[in-house]
């Protein structure tokens, strides 16, 4: 049987969610980088759709990391990445669509702002295969720079992610999990959020510890990404 197949783009938090599903679900995979634009094309020929990430398993193409951890729970139900009870398991669903939205929407907008005031973070991340947050940024940084009223429409964006990952603060510092079992889709899927805030040691090393300034280097955020590069451990994906 040949290995799972994940078409991805490196810097996409879907994708880096997948990767941590496909790794606390101990499946072996194989990564295919897709190219912005012309890879997509492709990708819509064989799927239907046009994002990323894509799990190829035999001949099954499984579109969106909500549909690709549902699969893998069904292709290898040990260990579970929902809940059994029932409740929990409604808990996890939520907090797994609160963190593909709410969280995804604000992490986006604060990496777009750090990458157009960060000239490291922009040639460390612009010179790969363009994610698709990442293609916006070109197309909204004329000459580099972002306008004024740019910055003035996404500081409640901004406000309101800080609140939220005070809140999700409060809630790790325990050290346990958000919800249910260790490794849980609900974790696994706040801590891929936080990927650009605060990039892992996953994203390379011209990466590794930088993020969004005022988030990625303030104290009051350190339990948070301590959880998060705990959770990366656990589950197997820290090197
Ligand atoms: N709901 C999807 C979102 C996937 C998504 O937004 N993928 C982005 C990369 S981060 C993408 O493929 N963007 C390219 C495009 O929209 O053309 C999931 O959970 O996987």
């Amino acid at each position: 049987m040949p290995p799972v197949k994940l078409f991805q783009f490196r810097h996409s938090p879907f994708c880096e969610k997948a990767r941590l599903l496909l790794n606390a679900k101990g499946i072996p995979y194989v990564m295919e980088e897709v190219t912005p634009g012309v890879g997509q094309v492709d990708l819509f020929r064989r799927s239907g759709q046009r994002q990323v990430p894509v799990l190829q398993d035999g001949d099954v193409l499984v579109a969106g990391s909500a549909a690709i951890a549902r699969h893998l729970d069904n292709k290898a139900p040990e260990p579970p990445l929902l809940p059994e009870d029932p409740q929990e398991r409604a808990r996890a669903l939520l907090w797994e669509n609160w963190a593909d939205t709410t969280l995804a929407h604000g992490a986006r907008i604060a990496l777009l702002q750090a990458i157009s005031q960060d000239n490291h973070l922009r040639k460390a991340l612009l010179p790969q295969a363009t994610p698709g947050p990442l293609r916006d940024v070109l197309g909204a940084l004329p000459g580099g720079m972002v306008s004024g009223v740019s910055h003035l429409l996404h500081h409640a964006g901004l406000q309101q992610l800080k609140h939220a990952l005070e809140q999700l603060t409060t809630l790790v510092a325990s050290g346990g999990p958000l919800v249910g079992p260790q490794n849980c889709v609900a974790d696994l899927a706040v801590a891929a959020q936080l990927y650009g805030l605060k990039f892992p040691a996953t994203a390379g090393t011209d990466l590794a510890g930088r993020g969004v300034s005022g988030i990625a280097d303030h104290p009051l955020f350190e339990p948070l990404f301590a959880w998060r590069d705990q959770l990366y451990g656990a589950v197997g994906r820290d090197g």
